[in-house]
């Protein structure tokens, strides 16, 4: 059992959580191999903000939307009033606002890393466009990803590669205004197989540093090599003012974009510990945006996002419950067995009653899970979506 102060910790650290949920989680995705269909996936950009509004209605902390500009705004920046639209009919707000330069032909060998300056500057134009419309969303971050990269030794020039980045981003940087920021995500392979431009957190880190003091890290936890410890990665970009977000999914090998926390809920916890601990210990609040990016394309889209979020709540909660004061002592005299305890604990604590308290005090459903399978509504979305649904395409090739 918990104390009523373990209690009101809980709640104070869910009164600051939120978590961004991913426009491209309720549509049909698959692997690289195809697409299983589901009939109740959202086939538009209506449908994805009818589902993001439903999961936030039932649990509560997830108002925003973070929105992929190819598939959201296919029409680019004369999209936004329209989107801007559908968040506010859902009750949501336009979350980060990630540009596309990887789907179009002209990509092939690049996008700002590309040898030809013409495909170079179409993609910073893309870049500046998608700034133009987070300007229009209100939106203030802007999260990048790039699939730049070789498949092939000696066929790329890696240092050309990364100047020219270097110069995009520092371009894409000096449109920013406002409170804006940029992220910037890095990944070790996939879809380039021999290098890619943005690897791992110090090569975006340097990219971070270089394009202005708005640019941040964006850690996608997918993107690893296995074994690495993230929140070792976390500790140094919070200790450095350079950590701006997350995209959480769990992985088993590689970037497998399964729900967070199914694999490894403990390295969720960790991640989260170091964040609080930080904060406790600065007495600052760590300007993070935490953001789902999974490709569950097995489990029902909304179920596997709200039993996302929960998780999300759950582990947020636990690290909140950490002895800060007490782990600082027992830090500081190598006290390794308490020092291990005193984590293990807070990890250990069933956090779920405390969870439903804070839920039931502020208006919400003691169990979201259970209030999205009573409300019926996927069932309607099913009715209405199926046929669409049965006409898409999945094979591979
Ligand atoms: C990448 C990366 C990006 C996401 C794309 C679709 O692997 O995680 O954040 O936008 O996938
Ligand atoms: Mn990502
Ligand atoms: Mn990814």
């Amino acid at each position: 059992m918990m104390t009523d102060q373990q209690t009101e910790r809980v709640a104070a650290a869910l009164d600051a959580f939120q978590i961004e949920l991913p426009s491209w989680g309720f549509a049909n995705t698959g692997t690289r191999f195809g697409k299983f269909l589901q009939p109740a996936a959202a086939t538009s950009t209506a449908e994805k903000f009818a589902d993001a509004g439903e999961v936030h209605r039932c649990t509560g902390v997830c108002p925003t939307v973070a929105l992929h500009v190819l598939w959201d705004l296919p029409g680019g920046v004369g999209d936004s009033a329209e989107v801007q639209g559908l968040a506010a009919k859902h009750g949501l707000r336009a979350g980060s606002i990630n540009p596309n330069t990887f789907q179009d032909q002209i990509y092939k060998y690049g996008s700002l890393g590309n040898p030809d300056a013409s495909v170079r500057r179409a993609a910073l134009d893309h870049l500046l466009d998608s700034i133009e419309i987070a300007k229009r969303l209100e939106s203030r971050d802007l999260s990048l990803w790039f699939a730049d990269g070789s498949n092939y030794p000696g066929t790329q020039n890696m240092r050309h590669r990364r100047r020219w980045f270097e110069e995009g981003l520092r371009a894409a940087h000096q449109s920013l205004t406002g409170t804006q920021r940029m992220l910037v995500e890095y990944k070790p392979f996939e879809p380039a197989f021999y290098h890619t431009d943005i690897a791992d957190w110090g090569m975006a880190l340097m990219l971070a540093q270089s394009a202005g003091p708005r640019a941040k890290v964006l850690v996608d936890t997918g993107h690893h090599y296995q074994g690495q410890n993230i929140e070792q990665i976390v500790a140094w970009l919070l200790d450095l003012d350079m950590l701006g977000g997350f995209h959480f999914n769990d992985r088993r090998y590689a970037d497998d974009d399964l729900t967070m926390g199914s694999i490894d809920p403990y390295q969720v916890f960790r991640i989260f510990h170091e964040i609080l601990h930080f904060e406790w210990e600065t007495g600052r609040r760590a300007d993070i945006a935490y953001m789902i990016d999974q490709s569950h394309n097995l489990k029902g889209k909304i179920e596997a996002m709200i039993q996302t979020v929960t998780t999300a709540m759950e582990l947020y909660a636990k690290a909140a419950l950490v002895d800060h004061e007490k782990l600082a002592s027992l830090q500081t005299r190598c006290e390794l067995v308490d020092a291990e305890s005193c984590l293990k604990d807070a990890f250990s604590t069933d956090v779920r009653p405390a969870i439903v308290e804070w839920r039931k005090a502020r208006g919400l459903a003691a169990d979201p899970m259970t209030a999205f399978r009573e409300s019926g509504y996927l069932g309607r979305i099913t009715a209405e979506r199926a046929e669409k649904n049965r006409s898409m395409v999945s094979s591979y090739a």
